[in-house]
């Protein structure tokens, strides 16, 4: 289309374009060529006239444009993770972590299984928060972790393949939920809290009636073995959790300081507290050998119990949910839910406190009202803090130390702006707002509601993610985004953080093992095809490239349990094959430079057909072969 080319023309000279033209091939090349005729000037007037129309900070990306960050936000009870661009709010992938996924084949073939390891058989999940791992306070771009709160367990998402790589559930805890990552020196630890509390031990023997011996732990992680490193046992329940600047506190929001086991018996005590982590004391204790074993396993438990040398208990207003650590790394934000108020922690205060120079309540500095339903808190870089109002459904905009001056007894109004939002929102998050890079550019709503804002879908509707700009003065909201159940919680990370292979490389760890067994088998699967026989075990290797299988034809006999373990050879960017054997309930993506496989018993008698199920070539429906199976 002579028009299209015409109008794409000024984009030709940046990058990413150029590199997506020429893997477009001939066609493109053919349109580049072709593109001769000159833009008029009334063409180029009127472009630029839209161009200056659109915002400073603005929300467009026209076609053909990248995005300037990468979001990754929770699926909820979907299970996964979905990757954003922003500002576009355009979905550009989604990794299946603790679901099972049909396009992909995650949870079915056998290098996901390993990696789900203990839990390979659990196919659901609630991924709520999100973090990527940071040097010094920014992202690194290296990992993105994840908690599953229905099944107790923590993710790892390596990013240069954006795919999940390590999965590990928490042993002596009940439903993991606020997870973040240490920020400094580096992400050692990812922290994460057991929200559900839970007798110790947990193995039916005690009386479970007796709430005295239920707990709940705070969960710290070694990120890099993804093993637990230890856990401390803390007084009441955990809830969400942030770390600090200076790689010494975690602090951690407990909604059910009273241990009820009742909604009613949750919500009575009218304090409840922020429990604080000393790293230091912690590990020192550790290493002493100061810690318990519980329900049979060698994870080290301390004991962070009020008077605990390794903890401290600041009281807050009832049922706090978000903790938050300004970009500033001055305070932790505790966010009030049932309170209307915020309470703003004094890091640089938390030195005395766990020397007992001061109490508790001393390194509070300001307690703003902020309206009604407080969740979470986001930051930008001009000292100003975003807190969602879930009954208010609004954003509540307010300068941190105007509030402590009001707190202190001046006269000053600390909020900033109020804006609505569309509907009762949970979690909000600023661009970069939980590092040192908080830029003030972007701030998204995590609406829970969406309500009358989209085309009817039915009696279950669509989430409404709602990007803000905060660039300026006030807060503009700029885009309506419906989303799938449920996204809890989002990251959003410039661009130039995060650098995605466009390959796999061959030496992956994620096929490592299977590329074992193949060498086991004397086949080099880059070169070779071939059936490998161990009593009724078969193993079948299979090249793919483009638009051919390596084997056309291979026999089983019934009921042999078959392994396909299939390699692309294929060099070319974003040409994956699939394979997917009719009638059995398999298949599987097989990324370029990938080898993936997938194991099942060929209980069906006959042919059976196996095909490429993602789309490759212009002869993709041919791309297929028959698996012979002999009664
Ligand atoms: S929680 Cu869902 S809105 Cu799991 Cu971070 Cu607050
Ligand atoms: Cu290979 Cu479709």
């Amino acid at each position: 289309n002579k028009n299209n080319d015409l109008i794409e023309q000024p984009n030709q000279d940046t990058l990413p374009n150029k590199e997506r033209r020429k893997f477009f091939g001939k066609t493109a090349a053919i349109g580049i060529g072709a593109a001769v005729a000159p833009m008029s000037a009334a063409m180029f007037a009127s472009m630029a006239q839209a161009k200056a129309a659109e915002a400073a900070n603005s929300p467009f990306v026209h076609p053909g444009d990248l995005d300037e960050y990468y979001g990754f936000w929770s699926g909820g009870h979907s299970g996964e993770v979905r990757i954003m661009g922003l500002p576009s709010m355009r979905e550009l992938m989604r990794i299946p972590v603790f679901n099972i996924d049909s396009a992909t084949g995650w949870g079915l073939t056998n290098e996901s299984k390993r990696i789900k390891g203990d839990s390979a058989d659990i196919l659901a999940g609630d991924s709520h928060h999100p973090h990527m791992s940071m040097t010094d306070g920014r992202y690194n771009g290296k990992y993105v972790f994840i908690n599953d709160k229905a099944n107790s367990r923590v993710a790892r998402i390596r990013c240069n393949v954006m795919k999940t790589d390590k999965m590990i559930t928490i042993p002596n805890v009940q439903a993991i939920h606020g997870l973040r990552v240490q920020k400094v020196p580096e992400t050692k630890y990812v922290i994460c809290n057991g929200e559900f509390e839970i007798p110790m031990n947990n193995d039916g023997k005690a009386t479970l009636e007796d709430v005295s011996t239920y707990r709940s732990l705070f969960n710290v992680i070694d990120a890099e073995k993804m093993e637990v490193a230890f856990q401390v046992m803390v007084d009441g329940n955990l809830d969400n959790t942030d770390a600090d600047y200076d790689g010494k506190y975690f602090a951690s929001t407990s909604y059910n300081s009273e241990m009820g086991m009742t909604l009613s018996e949750m919500i009575t005590p009218e304090r409840d507290h922020v429990v604080v982590f000393n790293l230091a004391r912690c590990e020192a204790a550790l290493k002493a050998g100061q810690f318990k074993t519980y329900n049979d396993n060698n994870v080290p438990v301390l004991d962070g119990r009020k008077g605990s040398e390794l903890t401290r208990y600041i009281p807050v207003p009832k049922s706090p949910h978000g903790l938050n650590t300004s970009s500033d790394g001055k305070y932790f934000v505790a966010n009030g839910k049932l309170s209307p108020t915020v309470s703003i922690i004094a890091i640089n205060k938390l030195d005395d406190l766990f020397s007992d120079k001061i109490k508790p309540r001393d390194t509070i500095v300001a307690e703003p009202e902020v309206g009604l339903g407080p969740l979470h808190t986001a930051f930008d870089n001009r000292g100003n803090a975003y807190t969602t109002l879930f009954l208010d459904s609004q954003i509540a905009k307010w300068n941190v130390e105007d509030a402590i001056k009001a707190y202190n007894g001046e006269k000053v109004n600390y909020i900033r702006q109020k804006l609505d939002v569309h509907y009762q929102p949970g979690h909000n998050h600023t661009s970069q707002g939980e590092t040192r890079d908080a830029d003030g550019k972007w701030l998204v709503s995590l609406c829970k509601f969406s309500k009358d804002r989209f085309l009817p879908v039915g009696p279950l509707r669509p989430e409404n993610d709602q990007l803000i700009d905060i660039s300026g003065d006030e807060m503009k909201l700029v885009h309506d985004g419906p989303t799938f159940a449920e996204p809890h919680d989002c990251i959003i990370v410039h661009r130039s953080k995060v650098k995605p292979q466009k390959l796999w490389t061959r030496d992956d760890p994620i096929f490592a093992e299977t590329l074992a067994m193949a060498e086991k088998d004397g086949v080099d699967v880059m070169t070779q095809s071939k059936v490998i026989r161990d009593g009724n075990k078969v193993r079948v290797y299979m090249t793919s490239i483009a638009p051919n299988f390596g084997l056309t034809e291979f026999k089983v006999k019934l009921g042999d349990e078959v392994t396909m373990i299939v390699t692309n050879l294929d060099m070319v960017e974003d040409v994956t094959h699939g394979f997917c054997m009719t009638n059995h309930g398999v298949q599987m993506e097989v990324a370029p430079q990938a080898t993936s496989s997938v194991t099942f018993i060929a209980n069906k008698p006959g042919v059976q057909w196996y095909y490429c199920n993602w789309f490759c070539h212009a002869l993709h429906m041919e791309m297929r072969g028959r698996m012979l199976v002999e009664a």
